[in-house]
């Protein structure tokens, strides 16, 4: 796997060379010249014209050295989570910043469907963005959100900046990431996924909708001053990736019809989260995320709250 990992690098490798050192760089997977399968359109094959790469949109980060680290993503709550989490922590070790956490992007065009590329399946076999090659480990891959954040807390957070020594507080951020690797990230993608379908189908609607309510009061619990993580955070009274990786999502819940008035513990911890430089820095990458306005957010509250009493009126007439 490694050797493939190693060819997929080295189609790409030369695009790196040619790009400039700023922090982070933008790249577009390069074109690999060639018919790919389309999962889109499982019965087509499409070929890629080259594409340019595009500018830093990002600020640059000063001290970035050559990048060690690359990224694949695009602007959405799970390529956000690696963004946040490597920001955060070059925020935390700068010196490590100027060196094994210096990274570029790769932005993978949806539309294209250069998630589902040969060259980037080598990297994720499930063909969906975040994903990172780790040139500091010999060019190895991490997929999925949980296991990114994993992976450069073990290989890179020697200081316990934004994870724990202890192992009690460790299997507790541990199991908070995978609540939210396995509950909420899916949970409220299948919500916006329902909500933003042309045909509205008001069971599905409910069925997501109201799932990840009951995951916000899971999180509302543990966020409350009594419990274990203190009331601020959710592990060892104190910002960690537990935090990070919930927090992408939750802080979409505008985009749902959430109305966080029924979790003020989870509401303040949205803000507290969102005042953080790392946070702040980690949503320009790939490209500034897009806030819903709360009066959106109100517009979309009303629309979720009538799709739910549709689906209620016709559960009872069956
Ligand atoms: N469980 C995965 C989910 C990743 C995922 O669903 N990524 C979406 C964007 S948020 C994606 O790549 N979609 C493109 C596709 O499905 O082809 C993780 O946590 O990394």
């Amino acid at each position: 796997m490694l050797f493939n990992i190693t060819l997929a690098r080295t189609l790409v490798a030369s695009r790196i060379a040619q790009l400039p050192l700023v922090a982070p760089v933008l790249h577009r997977l390069p074109s690999l010249g060639y018919h790919y399968y389309s999962s889109a359109a499982a019965t087509t094959t499409t070929t890629m014209s080259l594409p340019a790469a595009i500018a830093p949109d990002t600020p640059t980060v000063p001290g970035q050295g050559p990048p060690k680290i690359h990224l694949y993503t695009q602007g959405t709550p799970n390529g956000y989570k690696a963004s946040l989490c490597l920001e955060e922590m070059r925020i935390a070790y700068p010196d490590k910043a100027k060196d094994q956490l210096s990274y570029d992007i790769f932005v993978l065009d949806f539309g294209k469907n250069e998630q589902k590329l040969p060259a980037f399946l080598k990297i994720n076999p499930n063909g969906r963005i975040p994903a990172i090659v780790d040139d500091n480990a010999g060019g190895q891959r991490v997929f999925e959100t949980a296991s990114i954040l994993l992976w450069i807390a073990e290989q890179y957070d020697t200081d316990y900046k934004l994870s724990f020594k202890d192992a009690g507080e460790r299997a507790d951020m541990v199991s908070w990431i995978f609540f939210a690797h396995g509950g909420i990230g899916p949970m409220q993608g299948q919500a916006g996924y329902f909500l933003n379908q042309k045909y509205k189908d008001a069971f599905a609607i409910r069925r997501y909708v109201v799932e990840v309510e009951r995951l916000f009061s899971v999180l509302e619990d543990g966020l409350q001053p009594s419990a274990p993580g203190g009331g601020s955070y959710l592990v060892g009274n104190k910002y960690s990736l537990a935090d990070l990786n919930a927090w992408t999502w939750v802080s979409s819940y505008g985009r749902m019809g959430i109305d966080m008035a029924a979790y003020p513990q989870l509401a303040k911890w949205v803000e507290r989260v969102r005042e953080r430089e790392g946070t702040k820095r980690g949503l320009k990458v790939p490209r500034q995320r897009v806030e819903v306005t709360p009066e959106q957010a109100a517009e979309k509250q009303k629309e979720v709250k009538a799709y739910i009493a549709e689906a209620d009126k016709l559960v009872a007439s069956l």
